[in-house]
């Protein structure tokens, strides 16, 4: 499968389109989602043209996933959250919309608990 940099995430990342931005190294970006399913819903992507998890080569899974614990522990201290969904979509047929690899991040109370 080939990579497609017309997607909104390589837009975000090359600074074509704007996004609340929440973190950025030399390997990732964390931004809010648009269209959150709770409240400080977060999303990570690496900077490596990778549409789904398969193709992110493993050197790169390390800081990616970096970013995420980094994230998490915000979420958790900033907007005092019991746990935290992670969630990851590869391919059309899984509900995957945006053709970047992204981690979901999404801040759950107990009293809330559902399935994403
Ligand atoms: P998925 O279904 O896993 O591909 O989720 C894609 C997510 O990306 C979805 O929750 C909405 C979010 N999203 C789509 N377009 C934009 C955008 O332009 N900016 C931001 N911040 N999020 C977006």
């Amino acid at each position: 499968m080939s990579y497609q940099d017309n997607n909104v995430f390589a837009k975000i990342l090359r600074g074509e389109l704007p996004c609340f931005k929440i973190y950025e190294d030399e390997h990732s970006l964390a931004f809010m989602d648009i269209m959150p399913q709770a409240d400080g819903h977060a999303l990570v992507i690496p900077k490596y043209p990778a549409e789904t998890l398969a193709e992110l080569p493993l050197d790169y899974a390390a800081p990616l996933l970096a970013t995420v614990q980094k994230v998490m522990a915000a979420q958790k201290s900033l907007l005092k959250v019991e746990g935290i969904v992670l969630m990851q979509l590869n391919g059309t047929a899984a509900g995957q919309t945006v053709p970047h690899l992204h981690f979901h991040l999404i801040p759950t109370h107990l009293s809330e608990l559902k399935r994403h």
